[in-house]
């Protein structure tokens, strides 16, 4: 609010508030920029007192502080008030009124009035009373914009006088303020604007570019008495703040040495966040996903998801055993689901709390990817039944750059959810009074932030921000439904800033008054929000003290009941914190349903159709360009000859999961024609402008939906993204793919925190697939290596365990690793691991290493043949009965081959074979072409490793086995210190009891993937295949 300074009398007089005195304060809030300013004033801040008054501030100090031309001003102002104290010394800028014709004068005071409404709904909210202390500033800024009528004298910046506040006013067609009058005075007019944007809630809308939409938010808070409520709902917002104060204080009191991230000082949360779900309730909303922090976690899920209270209880007991497998996670990580009936609106709703992470805005892509998924599969594509909700915390909000690319996604087809409120806890912000710091952890907020207000990044994507007074919970109500409002209407997001403080420290176990000792006193003497709010129910007689206590001993009776119950607990499920439990996929006990995987072949007929509809353009007058009608001519010649590249045999997989009616969808950057030009799986017509066509959705007429979508420039939040999707249900096969390897790593939170570790932590299978483009193709160490050995140190097989070979051993190796990683060499084999992620009786993420020349090799292709189900004799399938270790396949057909070993003269007589090389991915081609030029294909065999993780140990014994006599050696084109060798040359040692080595072949260490320098790319190339095949080049060696 409006300050008044400590003025002479001179300048006091003209400083009277024209609003009541209670909004004067009379302190000083020094400004944000450091040092007075250093200029006479000129332009639109001539004549501010509050500019005056630092620069007269500032001269009494030291008259050698301001400029020249101030000192000789206050100098000229004192003489004159010494004179005449009645007079003040400021020039009078306004032209004599008699000079002006009436009508004149009366156009100018209108539209002075007009620019006055105008400063008021766009700055209003910096000097809006949010902080609850009543000592901070929300914006970091203690400044006062001019043109707000904070005291008389401010008048002049509009050319107008005392004389005109009791004048009435013509109301522009952009303020409500009137109501149903169209007419008010001058004071009406500013006290009716102090009190909208001036009070406990300051609205930050005015940069929209809607006009629509900011007359509806103007409507909604600028009509006189729209905050009114019924004692009914002040009951109930009480109620609501018993629970939510006294489910802390229970845990404070039962366990105060924990950890729990209490919402003390923010309590309001709970009825905010109840509110936007009741008024969503409202409005059709059937189904509310949540993200959120630690803070105030448990009391969400006690109060909001309504998770049974002895669920929550139990987890203080440190003696509380796990039933699952895995790590588990901390109890203010763990998610949520449930479904209930709305008490406010009698309507069912689903609420999901979205596990999450410590990194804090981790969650924010995955809620919404989840969001959009159940959007999809409800065939709610306007967002009217499922929305998202997501909680974060001031410092993160501000200091986190995936809520920006989050917010980015908000409004593209493909990613939005048509509109996310966000609420924000904002108890950090700098307290000049004291000149000390309330804190995201131990920073000063100035330094963790540069914009005003920790909310601004909402501003990039026009959504309306409300900052709200969390002690004022009537203000933080109608703020929070307002804000459900505008979801619902406007499918847009929405923001609400709860300006708050945090009673205790960063957690319960934190001093603050180490770092803060005198805001924390002053925090200790603030009287809680549930008592100033009770007390004024009371005094307004809404409800009797007696009432009070009795919500209170009712709810504090039902903690207690739940925490007699909560010490029968001995076993804790997560299980039972599931935030999207797939009902049906798994059997009642949450295992898989068996422990097989069908083959993945499909009927030769299926490969010719998609085929023929791939090289197709399903629409009528739809003109494609010539060059894509010659790849499309390319994909019928290989269909007639029944043979598939990269591409086709991607089109095959997908093409036929639709047919079975799994989802599909893929995501990416240029994932629509594919970074390497070779997909084009969305046509566009050359005439018709944005005219396109998907035939893969021209498949069959009942076939599942396919989504190939371009996203935005972002790994981390598009990734997030496509997990979340990923979560919202088993029967997809959902894709992310990157434009090249390399730029996972801007990822790497959402691979770390989630993929590798989601399972382990929170018992959520999810199917994601990552397309990573990788190899050494002279492109320069950027674009090269998609990191293979970062995903292979993370997986969890064990490379000193001699497994035990089961019949059902590659299945269950899948179930218990974290994720699955490959390499394919063929495109028969990239359409097999793509079918049998969703063949698999369970959900793993799955990370394949896609190749970028061999999309177009002349080599690198198959036939229908290793791709068919039923009894064709293919390669595949001698190969299988050759080496029958997976009978289940080799009765159904063909299926995916973890390793593909050396089928040409080398195998006709193992015995022979001097070398073994064992590869992966694209050196297999370089490898082949090498040993041909060599003529060494009898001495020396070559097996392909396509799933390096888990380790087929299996298939890799019997192949060293194959070959008695012969060096093993593991061949890679990446340096030494990545690429896989790492990981495979222990589990090499494990499978071959330490009995014979395996040596490396390949680049030396280095620092970067790859060199910049082409000719040392192929210098490198030649020498690590020259020794591939020196066979004399390990003699002699030990290991
Ligand atoms: C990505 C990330 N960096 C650092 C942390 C460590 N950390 C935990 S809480 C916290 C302060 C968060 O402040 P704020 O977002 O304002 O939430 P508050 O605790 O004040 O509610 C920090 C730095 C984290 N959890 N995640
Ligand atoms: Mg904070």
């Amino acid at each position: 609010m409006s300050q008044l300074r400590l003025l002479p009398s001179w300048l006091g007089a003209r400083a009277s508030r024209l609003l009541a005195p209670h909004d004067v304060q009379m302190f000083n809030r020094p400004s944000r920029s450091s040092g007075p300013p250093a200029t006479f004033p000129s332009g639109k801040r001539g004549g501010s007192s509050s500019y005056m008054e630092e620069m007269y501030f500032a001269w009494l100090e030291n008259p050698q502080s301001v400029h020249k031309s101030w000192d000789s001003f206050f100098r000229k102002a004192n003489e004159e008030a010494t004179c005449d104290p009645a007079q003040p010394p400021f020039p009078e800028t306004r032209p004599a009124v008699s000079s002006r014709t009436e009508t004149s004068k009366l156009v100018e005071d209108h539209l002075a009035v007009q620019s006055l409404i105008r400063a008021y709904q766009i700055r209003g909210h910096h000097v809006a009373q949010l902080d609850p202390l009543g000592i901070l500033d929300a914006d970091l800024d203690s400044f006062v914009p001019s043109d707000l009528i904070t005291t008389i004298d401010k008048l002049a910046f509009y050319d107008l006088r005392e004389a005109d506040l009791d004048k009435e006013f013509q109301l522009p067609t952009t303020t409500f303020i009137g109501g149903s009058e169209h007419t008010l005075s001058l004071r009406e007019i500013i006290r009716r604007l102090e009190s909208t944007y001036c009070q406990h809630i300051g609205l930050e809308f005015m940069f929209i570019n809607d006009v629509e939409q900011c007359q509806w938010i103007r409507k909604k808070f600028e009509t006189p008495g729209v905050m009114q409520f019924s004692s009914e709902e002040k009951r109930t917002l009480l109620a609501r703040l018993v629970r939510s104060m006294r489910f802390e204080d229970f845990l404070a009191r039962k366990w105060s040495s924990e950890k729990r991230f209490g919402l003390e000082g923010c309590e309001v949360m709970i009825p905010a966040l109840k509110t936007i779900i009741d008024k969503s309730s409202e409005m059709g909303i059937e189904n509310v996903i949540l993200g959120m922090p630690h803070r105030g976690r448990l009391n969400v899920l006690a109060n909001v998801i309504r998770k049974d209270l002895e669920q929550i209880f139990c987890q203080f007991d440190p003696k509380l055993e796990a039933a699952d497998e895995g790590s588990g996670d901390v109890k203010y990580h763990l998610g949520m689901y449930h479904e209930r009936i709305n008490r406010v609106t009698n309507r069912n709703i689903t609420l999901s709390l979205v596990a999450n992470p410590s990194h804090l805005e981790a969650v924010d892509p995955v809620v919404q990817g989840k969001t959009k998924a159940e959007q999809f599969y409800r065939g709610d594509a306007q967002g009217k039944k499922v929305m998202s909700i997501l909680v974060h915390g001031d410092a993160a909000f501000a200091g986190q750059g995936v809520v920006y690319e989050t917010f980015h996604l908000s409004d593209l087809p493909s990613y939005t959810t048509n509109g996310t409120v966000h609420v924000v806890v904002n108890n950090q912000r700098l307290c000049p009074f004291f000149l000390l710091l309330q804190i995201g952890f131990t920073t000063d907020p100035r330094m963790a932030r540069s914009s005003p207000y920790p909310t601004d990044v909402a501003r990039v994507v026009n959504a309306p921000i409300f900052h709200v007074n969390a002690d004022d919970p009537e203000a933080v109500i109608y703020v929070c439904s307002v804000a459900a409002e505008w979801r619902n209407t406007f499918n847009k997001d929405v923001v609400v800033d709860l300006v708050c403080y945090r009673r205790r420290g960063h957690n319960e176990m934190d001093e603050p008054m180490f770092t803060q000792p005198l805001m924390y006193k002053q925090i200790h003497r603030q009287v809680p929000v549930l008592k100033k709010y009770a007390d004024k129910l009371i005094t307004e007689g809404t409800v009797t003290l007696q009432e009070f206590e009795e919500e209170i001993a009712k709810y504090d009776r039902i903690c207690e009941e739940a925490y007699g119950r909560s010490k029968d607990k001995k076993i804790l499920h997560i299980k039972h914190w599931l935030d999207s439990p797939w009902p049906g996929f798994f059997n009642v006990d949450g295992e898989p349903k068996s422990m097989t995987c069908p083959a993945t072949g499909i009927p030769e007929d299926v490969l010719t159709h998609i085929g023929e509809v791939a090289s197709s353009v399903p629409l009528e007058d739809f003109k494609i360009h010539t060059g894509l009608s010659r790849i499309l001519r390319g994909r019928a010649d290989m269909t007639k000859k029944q043979t598939v590249d990269w591409a086709l045999a991607e089109y095959m997989a997908f093409g036929s999961l639709l047919k079975e009616g799994i989802h599909v969808r893929l995501s990416g950057q240029d994932v629509e024609r594919g970074t390497f030009s070779h997909r084009h799986h969305v046509l566009h017509d050359q005439e018709v402008d944005r005219r396109t066509c998907v035939p893969m959705n021209h498949l069959w007429p009942d076939q599942a939906p396919y989504t190939v979508c371009n996203s935005s420039l972002s790994e981390y939040g598009v990734l997030g993204f496509e997990l979340g999707y990923a979560m919202a249900s088993p029967n997809a096969l959902v894709l992310w793919e990157a434009q090249f390897g390399d730029f996972h790593n801007t990822a790497q939170c959402i691979i770390d925190q989630f993929i590798s570790t989601g399972q382990a932590k929170w018992v959520r299978h999810n199917g994601i697939v990552l397309l990573l483009p990788h190899g050494m193709e002279g492109m320069g160490p950027e674009h090269s290596s998609a990191r293979p050995e970062r995903f292979l140190q993370m997986s969890n097989d064990d490379s000193d365990a001699y497994p035990v070979f089961t019949e059902d051993f590659e299945v269950s190796q899948l179930y218990d690793c974290n994720w699955i990683v490959v390499n394919c060499s063929t495109p028969a084999n990239y359409f097999h691991v793509l079918r049998r992620q969703v063949l698999l009786p369970f959900r793993k993420p799955l990370i394949i290493f896609t190749p970028k020349s061999l999309l177009r090799h002349p080599e690198a292709k198959s036939s229908f043949d290793q791709m068919v189900s039923g009894s064709h004799l293919s390669p595949a399938k001698v190969w299988l009965k050759r080496y029958p270790v997976q009978p289940q396949i080799q009765s159904w057909g063909t299926s995916f081959q973890r390793v593909i070993s050396e089928d040409g003269p080398a195998a006709q007589a193992p015995e022979q074979v001097r070398r073994l090389i064992f590869c992966t991915g694209k050196v297999y081609y370089d490898l082949v072409k090498e040993r041909s030029s060599q003529g060494l294909e009898e001495q020396v065999a070559i097996t392909r490793l396509e799933q390096i993780s888990p380790f087929p140990f299996d298939l890799i014994k019997t192949e060293a086995e194959k070959y008695p006599g012969a060096e093993l050696v593991w061949c890679q084109e990446e340096h030494k210190n990545m690429g896989y060798y790492d990981y495979i040359s222990p589990r090499f040692m494990t499978i071959l009891s330490r009995a014979r080595p395996i040596w490396y072949v390949g680049r030396d260490p280095a620092a970067a993937p790859a060199t910049g320098n082409r000719n040392t790319h192929l210098v490198s190339l030649k020498k690590f295949l020259d020794t591939a095949f020196n066979l004399q080049v390990f003699e002699g060696k030990t290991f």
